[in-house]
Formats: structure tokens, sequence, C-alpha cells
């Protein structure tokens, strides 16, 4: 599909059902003709290039996190009111990164290494004599929610309701284009996910244990370094922050390999090349397309003047496809040099918590599903795609698989 084919060229619109579907001629000519573009219908501008991009994520006292949030999540918020870390500035984000920092570092993810690799193991031993099976409800989904689950201290028996509460919150955002009695759901999940973590809060002061949920509510206890509400906020934050991209990730590199199976054969003969073939997948199809930030004064970009309180939306998803940092862009390629230029986490100060995590959990379950199925081929053509908008990978991925 060619854009310049197509008129008029205004109708860029990233809520749209068909765009979403193959946005990347979208984005091609964003970054050709129109690097910063003012969409009406979203209020805001779309950023496209790699470095305009990665220079607006690096400003971060020119483009504030605020209104992030109540745009991704909209009246779907279960902590509304409460500062999260990812729509939070300097001083506030500071204290609270440093407070999430300690449960991601190097030595907390080498500790959690046996519990996710015995999680993996036990995921696939469920699917023992299954040939057809949801990827997705099987193994994507729980794997990591199981994961962020031991973080946070919360049982994972519940996960088919995270992965419900996670879909339903961070769909909030695409409100506008979905159903009357949808949206009623996603009430009542927001709802039901703000009123579990208030239950795990209220037992994490009257039981501590070795959790983050403790840690936290420590933190609050101990002096002022954190707020009720910012603990509810960052639990919320770092279960769908979990559940949902992580998700995501795994399932869009299984779509990968189905269209680049050559690639499969390479990783499956020398394993020490998945990691490259994550964090290229990451490249080529991202969990997390774009976000939002605000400029705090009016500026330009690309040329483009910016009003003052403008949202402006850093598209990492075209950023990945960008031709002058990544030659061939739509080509999925696990030995190019500038593998990890890449936006995917974001960049500067927001750069995910939990890209070393996710990098961690991709590898060794791409190295158990290979070691346990010698084919894993989607068992239909297409997908439906996850309801939020600024999001990417399937509502469901149907498999049949053969053994090794
Ligand atoms: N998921 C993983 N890291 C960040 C996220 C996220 C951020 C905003 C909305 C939804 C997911």
């Amino acid at each position: 599909m060619s854009i310049e084919n197509e008129s008029p060229l205004t109708t860029y619109d990233p809520l749209d059902a068909a765009i979403r579907r193959n946005p990347y001629p979208w984005y091609q000519h964003l970054r050709r003709h129109e690097p910063v573009k003012f969409l009406p219908g979203m209020n805001a501008y779309a950023v496209a290039r790699h470095e305009d991009v990665r220079q607006l994520m690096l400003n971060h006292g020119g483009f504030s996190s605020d209104p992030l949030i109540q745009l991704a999540f909209s009246d779907f918020n279960p902590a509304p009111g409460a500062r999260y870390m990812i729509a939070s500035d300097p001083p506030d984000h500071t204290r609270l990164r440093t407070l999430v920092n300690k449960a991601f570092s190097k030595r907390a993810l080498t500790e959690m290494e046996d519990a996710i690799r015995a999680t993996i193991n036990q995921l696939i031993e469920r699917l023992e004599g299954k040939t057809h099976f949801d990827f997705i409800e099987e193994f994507s989904s729980p794997l990591p929610v199981s994961v962020v689950g031991d973080i946070l201290g919360v049982e994972t028996s519940k996960h088919a309701d995270f992965r419900r509460w996670s879909n339903n919150v961070t769909a909030g955002g695409s409100a506008a284009v979905l159903g009357e009695a949808q949206q009623a759901a996603m009430h009542q999940d927001a709802a039901d996910f703000r009123q579990y973590f208030l239950d795990r809060i209220a037992d994490a002061r009257a039981h501590p244990q070795d959790n983050l949920i403790c840690a936290l509510v420590d933190a609050e206890e101990q002096g002022q370094k954190l707020s009720a509400d910012e603990v509810l906020a960052l639990c919320v934050l770092l279960l769908i922050g979990g559940n949902e991209t992580t998700t995501n990730m795994l399932a869009n590199a299984l779509v990968t390999l189905r269209d680049y199976p050559e690639v499969e054969r390479e990783i499956r003969g020398n394993r020490a090349l998945i990691p490259d073939f994550i964090e290229e997948s990451l490249r080529h199809t991202s969990p997390i397309q774009l976000l939002f930030r605000r400029a705090t004064a009016a500026t330009r970009i690309a040329g483009v003047d910016i009003p003052e309180n403008a949202i402006v939306m850093p598209t990492f998803a075209s950023a990945n496809r960008d031709e002058s940092v990544f030659s061939k862009p739509d080509t999925l390629d696990i030995r190019r040099p500038d593998l990890r230029k890449h936006v995917a986490f974001g960049w500067g100060i927001h750069m995910c918590v939990g890209r070393a995590l996710a990098a961690i959990e991709g590898e060794i379950a791409l190295n158990a599903l290979f070691d346990r199925y010698a084919s894993i081929q989607l068992a239909s053509a297409d997908f439906d795609l996850c309801d939020a908008f600024y999001l990417r990978g399937p509502k469901g991925l149907p498999v049949e698989v053969r053994p090794n």
C-alpha cells in the first residue's frame, strides 16, 4: 500500500482500525513529508522521526510527562488523582524511580532468573499433550503476570483478572471508538483493579513481608518518601507494565517468526542470537507504538511551531523504522549493526525500568519453547489487535505446536 496514492493525506488517525492494522506506510509518509503533524481528531502533534523522538524524550523539562496517564487510561484510571511514575517529572520522578530501581537492579534480576525459568517450565508442562492452544492465554500472558506478581507479592492465580483489568484500563484511551457495553465493563474492571490493590496494600501494612508492595508501604510509612496514592499508582503501573507489553513482546515475536522462517531456523541453531532477535523484534513491531508529552513552553520541532501546553506524541514505532538510522527498516535483520538504537523502551529518564527484565523473560521463554517444540505455527492467518491504540499486540494468538 502506498499512502502517496491515497487521498486525502490528512486522514492519518492512530485510532482508525484499518490504519492500526498496517500503520507503517503512514509512518513512512510522516517521516518523509510531515515529520511533525497536527492531528485534529486527537488535538495532538505526532512526532515521527527517530532523532526528533530521541530529543523530545531527552528534553523532560521542555516536554512534561504529566498528561500521559490521562491520555492513556482516560476515565478508566484505577488510581485517579495519584501521581504515576511514568507521568511525573523531576523531582517527583527521581524520588519514585530511585525506589523502584532497587526492585529491578542487576542483582535483583539475577536472583529472579531461577524463578522465571521455573515459571516457564511449569507453563510448558501444563501444555503437555496439547497441540493447539492460545499462546497469549496459556503462555505470554501468565508468564509476565507471574513474574511481576512475585515482585509485587500478589497471587498469580488471578492472572486472567489481571490481564482483563490491564487490557481494559489501557483501552481507556481508545474509549471513543469502543461501544457502550464495553465501556461499562471497563469501568467495572478499573474499579475492581483499584479495590484489589487497596486490599493488598492494607494486607502489606498489617503483615509486612519481603515484597515490593511492602517495601513501598514501608517507604511511605518511614518518612514521606511516598504517599499512599503513589503506592497504589505504582502497583497499577507495574502490573500493567509487566502484563501488557511483555505479553505483546512475546506474541509479536511469534508473529515476526512466522514471517521470517529463515530467522527462526538461524536462532534455533544458534541460541546466542536470541537476545538480538528480541531487540530487533521490538524495533520491528514495537509493543508501545507511541506515548504522550506536553510542551511546557512554545517551541519548534523539525521546523513546526508547537504551542505551549500542546500534546505531542513521540511515535516510537515510526522512529524505529526511520531509514536514516536503520537501513531497510521494514525488514527484520538480526545482524543489523545498529540494532540497539531502537526506542521501543523509550529514551532518557523514563526509559523503561523493566527493560532488562523483559529481555531476560524473552530470552528464557524462547529458549524453552524451542527446546520443547520443533515447530510453533500460527493457527490462523489473521488476528484482532488489542484495543489500546497506542499499544500493539494480538488480542489472542491460536497456535499449533509439534513437540521435539
Ligand atoms: N508497559 C510497560 N512499560 C510501560 C507500559 C505502559 C505504559 C503506559 C500505558 C500502558 C503500558
